[in-house]
């Protein structure tokens, strides 16, 4: 026990002192256990007799598992010191070398020297890379410690030295590391992308809760697989790190979620909390949601200090002192800590006053002990029924001599020749000095002890860590064939739906299919209404983990409101952030444990790309793939929501991920063709790649699919509507529910000013583009070769005119093909702020409804002289497209 005499703590209050005393007397003659039930029982009475009683979330500032408590380690201590010597040497060396050769190369070296002990004590004796035939542990790490990892598997065999000379080269013919974890630069090793700080804590939250969901629906056997997931103090400012989805994990008992904070104290800048101390603040915010919290605040040096304490003077300096405090005295030296730490009080300087100054600096933080952290690893292991923090104190740029702890060390990337030496002689690497200085890489013999005890260790944690299942495609998946969505092809034969309700049905069926449909996970950020998703909800229920533990309101009707242990559905509740983190864990279930999961994120469009954006960046350097389901789509489309709801953008910005296929169907055979061909090129021949497809809630007819239009679509332009009688001088482009303004356009056009125009659906622009600019890159590289022709000139080939292309997104949609259709092009679209008001009024604001499409034909066919200039105009008037109001790109 920690516990100092009451005296020391509540010298001039008799009557309370007495009161502890008799509790000192409980806990010692009955136990701990009944001085829980004693406070339990006296704060309910208190309560009960309106006694405001006080809420502390913080704990002493000292070990949450006191010395008794301790088992001993289980390891060869000294040989797991040299080993993360070497590692730390060849970290650091890294860096610096790169750093010395390619002067703002970058890396990070004070990340991973505060890190190394919290790796190790992992990678010796808790990370699993297997269990049996299932994948083992999965570790989320700190990005910017990403040095360590590589130096560690540098040693273990399994990177060459050319790769660790290569270190953030890349492009060269032996390709380096690169600089954090990137599944997509390294798919045999990185599996979590996590360097864009807050992402990697949020995602392992919702991995470990997906998790879960696989068990729960038999789609994985239960195993003891933990997630852990190191994170940086300074990272835990991140809204993603602590916002609600910490109630989450608690609330859904994810006991395989194991966080570890390393609390180094500095970010980038300088301290974390400076004033404060963050692991009070971190402590507090996790107990306040549930977690088990466990501390590892003093190394073991400190132990006989505490024991010796009897005046209690020593925690409460310990207690009093901020982390700018701590920060110092790491940063200095023991002279320093014996003056401003022990000196302040009596009674402490006394603690110490027969150690010498190098003793005092020595006295070693939890989180760089071993022993402590190998402590706290055990009883994360070993906790039921809830996620674990370590909060873990650690000194950041540790052993790197004068940079150690100071505000500046982040940034560090060389270090003087001396300070190579001395960090070359202080972890006993056996390199000359010349070597040192040049940071040159040092491995061991393959058999001499570090090598051999390291690779004997993870050959009993069944193998080395990190790695990633690259495999293309699933063994054995076959896609669902076309047939499947034979419904959605047939159009709804005059009755207006949809493409919103269309997918809703085309999912249905999906879900019913044997073969995938148990694969498919809807998820739903609290949307499942807006999109008609009812029917859904009561045929594969949503998860909930505990199952359905009331009745609910509904039970009565058809569609009710049903929850299920085995639920299908991840209805997420209001958070973009979470259900992309699920997106995430769905994603990429088809590498982490060889399931080809298929998510369909179902979500408002304008909360997606814009709010989420940097997860779905995530994601895709994960290789996710799935589909994002982009609901309530268009400016125009959505009614009535304005400003903050209509989304005129997303697709521009979908457009900037290089694995998303973007399509904006129009009608639901198209969207039907591309989510069947989308699941085939994902999970059948493995393509990285994942969809965003727009759906839209306004309803009208679905035509039958014409004959012969699956290629078109999937490549992004088909022609929908030959012009009638004669050829066609113009040229509509429509996307989504505004090729139907397109049509309509083309019935005025003949009707009224006998203009013949051809409609052309076009699905995806960014497709049509990436095509192009992939034929224009394989013509520049071969002047000498017959050139290859764009997909989509090769569709315009032989028709004429201008092309007006018209969609519910900006006009920088469109203008994506000019480099190609030059001059022809004329581009109509929704750039500006959206506006609360109907479909009709807001289409007339846009300038992108029929008449406006139609006017800008005969606008253009004027200049090229092919029309009437009076008669262009007056149709402005005469189809009542106002010339005067204001431009609402500005409005
Ligand atoms: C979203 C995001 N913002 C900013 C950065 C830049 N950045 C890299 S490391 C760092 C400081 C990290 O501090 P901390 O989380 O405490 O980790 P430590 O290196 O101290 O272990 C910052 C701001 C980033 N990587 N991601
Ligand atoms: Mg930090």
């Amino acid at each position: 026990m920690n516990a100092k005499p009451a005296a020391a703590l509540e010298p001039d209050h008799e009557e309370i002192l007495e009161w502890i005393e008799a509790f000192d007397e409980v806990i010692d003659q009955e136990g701990p256990g009944q001085g829980t039930r004693l406070l339990e029982a006296l704060t309910r009475r208190a309560q009960q007799s309106g006694v405001d009683v006080p809420v502390h979330l913080n704990t002493p500032y000292v070990n949450t598992i006191p010395v008794s408590e301790e088992v001993p380690y289980p390891g060869d201590r000294a040989m797991e010191r040299r080993i993360k010597s070497l590692i730390r040497w060849n970290a650091m060396a890294m860096v610096h070398r790169q750093n010395k050769k390619d002067p703002g190369i970058g890396g990070h070296i004070s990340t991973y020297s505060s890190l190394a002990t919290l790796l190790e004590v992992g990678y010796n004796h808790f990370f699993y890379a297997n269990y049996g035939d299932e994948p083992g542990d999965f570790v989320y790490f700190q990005g910017h410690a990403s040095p360590g990892v590589y130096a560690r598997a540098f040693l273990e065999g399994r990177l060459t030295q050319e790769q660790v000379e290569n270190y953030r080269h890349e492009l060269r013919d032996t390709p380096g590391l690169s600089s954090y974890p990137h599944p997509w630069l390294m798919p045999n090793f990185w599996r979590f992308p996590t360097v864009s700080m807050g992402l990697g804590p949020l995602n392992s939250i919702y991995q470990a809760r997906f998790m879960r969901y696989l068990e729960n629906r038999g789609l994985i056997k239960p195993t003891p697989r933990k997630v852990w997931a190191f994170i940086g103090d300074g990272e835990t400012d991140e809204p993603e790190v602590l916002g609600s989805q910490l109630t989450l994990a608690a609330r859904e008992k994810l006991d395989n979620l194991i966080f570890v904070v390393n609390c180094n104290l500095q970010r980038l800048d300088g301290p974390v909390r400076g004033n404060g101390k963050i692991i009070n603040e971190l402590e507090a915010a996790f107990r306040g949601t549930g977690w088990n919290v466990i501390k590892v605040i003093w190394g073991s040096g400190w132990d006989e200090l505490l024991a010796r304490d009897h005046s209690g003077m020593l925690l409460k300096r310990m207690e009093e002192c901020v982390d700018g405090e701590y920060q110092a005295f790491k940063a200095k030296d023991g002279a320093y800590v014996r003056k401003e730490f022990f000196g302040k009080y009596p009674e402490t300087a006394a603690l110490v006053a027969d150690w010498t100054d190098d003793e005092i600096f020595h006295l070693q933080r939890g989180g760089l002990d071993p022993q402590k952290v190998y402590n706290a690893y055990k009883r994360a292991m070993d906790h039921k029924g809830g996620p674990t923090v370590i909060l873990a104190k650690t000194i950041k740029g540790y052993g790197l001599g004068s940079a150690q702890a100071r505000n500046a060390t982040h940034q560090e990337k060389k270090m003087t020749d001396e300070a190579l030496t001395a960090f070359r002689s202080r972890f006993e690497i056996p390199i000359p000095d010349k070597a040192a200085q040049e940071g040159a890489p040092y491995r061991p013999p393959e058999d001499s002890p570090e090598i051999q005890y390291m690779l004997e260790r993870r050959k009993e944690l069944g193998g080395f860590m990190p790695k990633r299942d690259a495999r293309k495609g699933v063994r054995g998946f076959e896609a669902p064939s076309l047939e499947t969505f034979k419904e959605s092809l047939e159009g709804s034969k005059g009755r207006a739906v949809s493409t919103t309700m269309g997918f809703v049905s085309m999912l249905r069926n999906l879900m019913k299919d044997p073969k995938v449909g148990k694969l498919v996970v809807p998820i739903i950020p609290d949307e499942a209404r807006t999109f008609g998703m009812e029917s859904i909800i009561r045929q594969v229920g949503i998860y909930a983990s505990q199952g359905q533990l009331y009745k609910p309101h509904d039970v009565d009707m058809l569609l009710y409101y049903r929850e299920a242990k085995d639920g299908q559905i991840l209805e997420e509740g209001i958070t973009e952030a979470g259900s992309m983190a699920s997106m995430t864990a769905a994603g990429t279930a088809y590498s982490n444990y060889r399931i080809p999961m298929i998510p369909f994120f179902t979500y408002y469009s304008m909360f997606g790309f814009q709010r989420v954006g940097d997860l779905i960046w995530a994601f895709a350097d994960a290789r996710g793939k799935g589909f994002l389901m982009g609901g309530t789509g268009g400016r125009t489309t959505l009614a009535g929501e304005g400003l903050q709801h209509q989304d005129g953008h997303s697709i521009v910005v979908s457009s900037t991920v290089p694995t998303c296929a973007t399509y904006d169907p129009a009608y639901v055979y198209e969207t039907a063709v591309n989510i069947q061909d989308g699941i085939r090129r994902m999970y059948q021949e493995g393509e990285d790649r994942f969809y965003y497809i727009m759906l839209y809630n306004e309803d009208y007819a679905m035509p039958e699919m014409p004959a012969g239009c699956e290629e078109g679509i999937i490549k992004g332009i088909y022609k929908f509507k030959a012009a009638e009688g004669k050829k066609a001088t113009v040229q509509l482009f429509g996307s989504g529910p505004i090729l139907n303004e397109a049509l309509k356009a083309q019935q005025i056009l003949s009707e009224k000013y006998a203009v013949q125009a051809d409609v052309w659906s076009v699905t995806s622009y960014n497709e049509l583009r990436r095509e192009a600019l992939a034929c224009d890159r394989w013509n520049r590289l071969h002047p000498a070769e017959k050139p290859k022709q764009p997909y989509l000139l090769s569709v315009l080939d032989k028709v004429d005119g201008p092309i007006i292309a018209a969609s519910d997104y900006m006009k920088v949609v469109p203008d994506q093909l000019a480099p190609w259709l030059g001059t022809r092009l004329v581009t109509l679209g929704t750039d500006g702020f959206g506006r609360s008001d109907n479909r009709e009024h807001l289409r007339r604001h846009f300038e992108i409804n029929a008449e406006s499409i139609a006017t800008a034909a005969l606008s253009r066919l004027a200049r090229d002289g092919k029309f009437d200039p009076k008669k262009a105009q007056k149709a402005f008037a005469d189809l009542g497209v106002s010339i005067e109001k204001g431009d609402p790109a500005r409005a």
